[in-house]
């Protein structure tokens, strides 16, 4: 086991003293959360040789280190994922089927720790694996929230949010590591004092403060030995201790203290492209960068005695602006703690520190009342003040008189922080995540900013790990695949073009479309258990999964459906293939249009899946509590995955990427990453519709898009606009969908009606559809399309995402964890 080669005894052994040591218990007493526990404990004494020999490469080589800060990694289940990357998966499964344990049952106990909202924080958990799978040295900066992403309930149609206490069992992959332990300081007010050599310090007095204490979760790198560390952050009171006793220190401060680190990591908030402006979230932003830029010096100093020297051994990444107070923090610390100077100390910091911006929405840029900043965070804003001083020079030398730039670009103005003009002046790297995203950065968005610093903008094209989301997910497919071209793609995704040949092979083809036919059975079994919906196999399988958020137009796919209902009851004899529309989504808690639109698709399932005269060949599905877990197997069963963003307004997308790769075919905009995969995959094999982003942002510009116009002109619409205020879909209550309806054609209710598009894409929607259903009756071709498809996904894995981000903006250095040196663990 310890050098590659499985021990099956060994490993069995280990989990029955696992069982005996945590629960006092033999196999046969135990039940399957406590066999999980044990399975886990046991492949984690497998990791920690691996763990500890990497370690002892780090310290020996000296390699450059990544520390990719993030408020949000959404790692999905570790049992299963760590099998696969220690190459053991098939063979736990073999030895606990031997003890009559089934490893799909184990795996299912597991939480999954969803401490991230969606793409963003699961591009962090996809680069975490790919960094250990290319061997780069990396830690992931993060929280650990004692409630994560909440658990959705549908409850009569609506979702209701129910606490997701992810810990209550106790979590077998992490190490509580509290000898690394940080104060972190809140509050009160900045004295400046005289050095004896005549300059300044800045010393913060009167604050509140908490520990930071980190836990570590292991990240196996594929079949390398290498381990990486998820270091996330928990919250602990500094003088809690003197609390039991009268006499020492204050009590009322104590108190504070107390709630202060309960609260600060109680929970993640539930936000996508959406940024919520409270005191609490920018705490946490400081806490754990705090920790984490205090955690990464100590290392680098451990062994390296000149700090000017930091950037050729570190590198923090900004996993959008929500990390952006790390600037401030590396200069504080540089200047008050080192005692460098401004210069210097900039100069260090700005060649230390990146920024990935991960969308265009106006709400989801950050920015802070000064007000609240300077309050919190009081030595931390003078910084970011002097270097706003610094920055609005340097505008006003470059473009003098114009006070538009300097009103456009500086990073305090109007009483706020504006958390992304302090990135990118103090970043030394600028990447959006697709090509036309960060087209549209420089061009649009951050305009000034790059006309001033072209050098720093580059693109990064998101990625997916394919360990997860194809041999994990999908293994009848990722053993096809392996058969036909060998398993090289585990590591090098591009050989999947390999199967190229294959896409033409009848026997292939057949094959190919058995597999998802035996992966629709077991989701259509999900479905059966958790919905009570039956579902035909043999329909088409078409999929909406990802967060609910108006720009990415879910309201259009169910409008589409309602619209497909009501041409099959007027003509109930047409030609009509047999169609199941799946969704899964989670709506923002607060978000009054998103969670209607969840209520309007179950209250449209409710009508459709009941109404005997179109004899079932309309299902609609909203699977509950879509999360990592679930995500796996509905990717896998997909025929058609819906990417239906409003052009323009999706940066990149990444469920795109994993359906392609399962063999899906792509209905989409040309937004995000789409652009890229229909270049790869060709033009004939997705379907793609509606506006351009240049269209769109052609009419945002010039305000002239009527919707109205098109509900008066065109009947087909008009009716399924109707339905939402006539009581087809809420007989009980026809005023229930008034805001929707409000949402495309009335003015007063949004700043202008219609803001997607959707009825502006709705005949273009249309039609893609019918040209979907049609292609999909011709089963060769639909085969070769699907081959195609998994076959052009090279592109998307995050190996090659983070071998750019390595090459172009980090510059890592390699290692290698040899065999003989975990034997030696
Ligand atoms: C997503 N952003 C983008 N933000 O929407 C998606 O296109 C992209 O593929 C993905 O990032 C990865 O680059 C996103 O998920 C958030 O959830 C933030 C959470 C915190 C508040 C602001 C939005």
């Amino acid at each position: 086991m310890k050098s590659g080669v499985f021990d099956k005894k060994a490993f069995i052994q280990s989990v029955r003293d696992n069982l005996k040591n945590l629960y006092r218990k033999t196999l046969e007493e135990a039940d399957q959360q406590e066999i999980f526990q044990a399975v886990s404990f046991a492949v984690k004494d497998v990791i920690n040789d691996r763990w500890l020999a990497t370690q002892q490469v780090f310290d020996k080589e000296d390699p450059k280190i990544v520390y990719y800060m993030s408020m949000e990694f959404l790692m999905g289940r570790a049992l299963g994922n760590n099998l696969i990357n220690l190459k053991e998966y098939k063979e736990v499964r073999e030895a606990l089927d031997e003890i009559g344990l089934n490893l799909d049952v184990i795996e299912d106990q597991e939480p999954d720790p969803a401490l991230g909202n969606g793409g963003l924080g699961r591009l962090a958990a996809c680069f975490m694996d790919s960094l250990s799978t290319l061997g780069y040295a990396a830690y992931g900066c993060g929280i650990r929230y004692r409630y994560g992403m909440f658990k959705q309930k549908i409850q009569d149609g609506f979702q209701v949010e129910v606490p997701d206490n992810w810990l209550k069992n106790g979590y077998p992959f992490e190490l509580h590591r509290p000898e690394y332990t940080y104060e972190i300081k809140f509050g009160g007010h900045v004295r400046t004092e005289s050095r004896e050599d005549g300059s300044l310090r800045f010393v913060q007095e009167d604050y509140q403060s908490v520990l930071a204490i980190p836990y570590d979760m292991p990240v196996v790198g594929y079949g390398n030995n290498v381990v990486n560390t998820l270091m996330i952050w928990d919250a602990a009171a500094k003088d809690y201790f003197e609390l039991d006793s009268f006499d020492k220190g204050d009590y009322q401060k104590a108190v504070e203290q107390q709630n202060l680190a309960r609260n600060l990591v109680e929970v993640l908030y539930p936000n996508d492209n959406h940024v919520a402006g409270k005191e609490l979230r920018l705490k946490q932003q400081y806490f754990f960068v705090s920790a984490s830029v205090q955690r990464a010096l100590a290392r680098y100093k451990k062994n390296h005695d000149d700090i000017r020297r930091l950037p050729e051994k570190v590198t923090f990444q900004l996993n959008d602006t929500h990390p952006t107070v790390t600037v401030a923090e590396l200069m504080r610390i540089l200047v008050d703690e080192e005692g460098l100077g401004w210069d210097e100390a900039w100069e260090i910091t700005t060649k230390t520190c990146a920024y990935t911006n991960h969308t265009i929405m106006a709400e989801a840029l950050e920015k802070w009342p000064i007000e609240i900043f300077q309050r919190l965070l009081p030595r931390i804003y003078q910084i970011v003040d002097e270097i706003n001083r610094r920055f609005v020079l340097q505008i006003q030398e470059r473009y003098p008189g114009d006070d538009g730039k300097v009103a456009r670009m500086a990073i305090l103005y109007d009483g706020q922080v504006k958390m992304a003009h302090l990135a990118i002046v103090a970043g030394y790297s600028v990447n959006g995540v697709a090509r036309l995203h960060t087209e549209i950065l420089k061009n649009e968005q951050l305009h000034d900013f790059y006309e001033m610093f072209p050098e720093k903008f580059n693109n990064k094209t998101n990625g997916i790990t394919q360990r997860r989301f194809l041999m994990h997910g999908n293994p009848l497919l990722a053993d096809w695949v392996t058969k036909h071209i060998g398993d090289g793609w585990i590591t090098e995704l591009m050989q999947l073009a390999r199967l190229v040949p294959y896409a033409s092979d009848a026997k292939a083809q057949k094959e190919f479309m058995e597999i998802k036919r035996r992966n629709k059975v077991r989701l259509a079994e999900y479905i059966k258990e958790h919905n009570g919906i039956e579902v035909d196999p043999d329909s088409i399988f078409d999929v909406q999964v990802k967060r609910l958020h108006e720009y990415k137009r879910q309201f259009l796919n169910i409008l589409h459906v309602m619209y497909l209902y009501n041409e099959l009851k007027a003509n109930p004899q047409m030609d009509f293939y047999p169609r199941t529309f799946i969704f899964g989504a989670k709506a923002a808690a607060g978000y009054r249009n998103a969670k209607l639109t969840i209520k309007l698709i179950n209250s449209v399932a409710d009508v459709i899946n009941n109404d005997a005269d179109i004899k079932g060949k309309i299902k609609v599905v909203f699977i509950e509590d879509y999360r990592v877990s679930n995500a796996e197997w509905i990717f896998a069963a997909a025929d058609v995955s819906e990417q239906i963003s409003t052009a323009s307004k999706e940066a990149s997308g990444t469920g795109n990427m994993k359906f392609m790769l399962n063999g899906a075919l792509t209905l989409g905009t040309m937004d995000g990453a789409n652009v890229e995969m229909a270049e790869e995959v060709g033009m004939e094999n997705i379907f793609i519709f509606g506006m351009s982003s240049e269209e769109v942002i052609a009419h945002e510009r010039n305000r002239d898009y009527d919707p109205m116009q098109i509900y008066n002109s065109d009947e087909g619409i008009r009716k399924v606009v109707n339905q939402l205020v006539d009581g087809t879909f809420s007989p009980n209550d026809p005023g229930l969908f008034r805001d929707l309806y409000n949402s495309l054609l009335n003015t007063q209710c949004t700043q202008y009606a219609d803001t997607y598009f959707i009825l502006k894409d709705f005949r273009s929607y249309v039609d893609a559809q019918k040209r979907i259903v049609e292609y999909y009756q011709d089963k060769q071709a639909w085969a070769k399309s699907a081959i195609l498809n998994t076959a052009h996904a090279g592109k998307f894995s995050s190996d090659r995402t983070i071998q750019e981000y390595v090459d172009e903006i980090w510059h890592l250095d390699h290692i290698t964890v040899p065999d003989a040196l975990v034997a030696k663990m």
